[in-house]
């Protein structure tokens, strides 16, 4: 099996493009290491701390921001990087090129109990206009010219596109390195499974409430056939599966807090994640605006998210045409 390097050098991904990728990759074996070491490693459990975004920090969501930031910044080829874990960026090599956003570990409510997280990462170069400081991430997700994510799960596997399709590598740890799995990564154009949480269902808008309705109405509703759900409760494994087999995922703008209507940010999740969808042939949507060609404003903030396979966001979006709303997030 292929290793990675010799797959982007195939690829003409520029060297010191692989070795910041080489870099997160290394961060990344030592925070799958310390995951599968479970509670022995002693960094399971929440810290006393919050971040940024007011949520409870889980000690190993500050390990693995401090092991990515460090790592990345030691190599000289980073400018900066965003991390869901910082209030804001934190500066480099003022001469490097390398912008990266990143989650160090998405869906940390389920480390306690032994379930899949990931770590997500978007690669973009420092603009070519003068910006400085937070205003050089304000790009478009059209911009990244890297982006993926590990998923540390009964494997830990590599999901990455460099704009030239998307593939998956498996960590092999008896020698330490990720190995050419699937050659190339093409989502179904239909599906019978949405990932959403219904939870939330009297707090959505119209357009969602009615189309996840009709998913639940199966054979005898509009859809005329059943669906079946999924939830991770960790958008990195959601949308694996999505790549894997298809499917829709979706986190919907919600009023629970209208000063904070959506829950995925758009840095290091959304458009890391719509970069790889649209890479394998799905659609990443807000369910209004295609999600890479939204113009940032600041590095944490958030928007909904409609993504997977092709036909059946079409047929989601179709539902935000036709059901004209007040929308939560605009
Ligand atoms: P955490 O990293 O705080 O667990 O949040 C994960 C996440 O941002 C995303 O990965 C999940 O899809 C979503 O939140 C789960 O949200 P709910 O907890 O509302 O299901």
């Amino acid at each position: 099996m292929q290793r990675l390097i010799p797959v982007l050098n195939k690829d003409h991904v520029p060297l010191h493009l692989i070795s910041v990728i080489n870099t997160l990759l290394t961060a990344a074996k030592e925070i799958s290491h310390r995951l599968h070491q479970g509670s022995l490693a002693g960094t399971l459990g929440s810290t006393l701390d919050e971040n940024i975004q007011g949520e409870t920090q889980k000690k190993l969501d500050v390990v693995s921001n401090q092991l990515i930031k460090n790592m990345l910044l030691e190599t000289n080829l980073v400018r900066a990087v965003a991390s869901e874990e910082e209030d804001d960026i934190v500066e480099g090599n003022p001469d490097a090129k390398y912008l990266v956003a990143y989650d160090p570990l998405d869906g940390s409510s389920n480390i306690d109990i032994n379930g899949s997280v990931g770590t997500i990462f978007s690669i973009m170069e420092v603009p070519d206009h003068a910006a400085e400081g937070k205003d050089m991430f304000l790009q478009t997700g059209d911009e990244q010219v890297a982006a993926g994510y590990i998923l540390y799960g009964p494997s830990s596997m590599l999901v990455m596109t460099t704009g030239q399709g998307v593939r998956m590598y498996t960590l092999d740890h008896s020698v330490g390195e990720f190995l050419l799995t699937v050659e190339q990564v093409t989502i179904p154009k239909d599906t019978q499974e949405f990932a959403i949480n219904m939870a939330n269902d009297r707090f959505w808008a119209p357009p969602i409430k009615k189309y996840v309705k009709d998913l639940l109405a199966g054979e005898e509703g509009p859809r005329g056939k059943r669906f079946n759900m999924r939830w991770n409760a960790a958008m990195v494994a959601d949308v694996h599966r999505v790549l894997c087999r298809g499917g829709i995922f979706t986190y919907p703008a919600d009023c629970r807090n209208l000063q904070k209507p959506c829950k995925l940010r758009l840095m290091y999740e959304a458009n890391p994640m719509s970069y790889l969808v649209e890479q394998a042939g799905g659609r990443a949507s807000t369910g209004y605006e295609r999600i890479m060609s939204l113009q940032p404003t600041e590095i944490h903030q958030r928007v909904s998210v409609v993504m997977g396979s092709a036909n059946e966001v079409s047929t989601c979006l179709g539902y935000h045409e036709e059901i004209k709303c007040d929308r939560f997030d605009a």
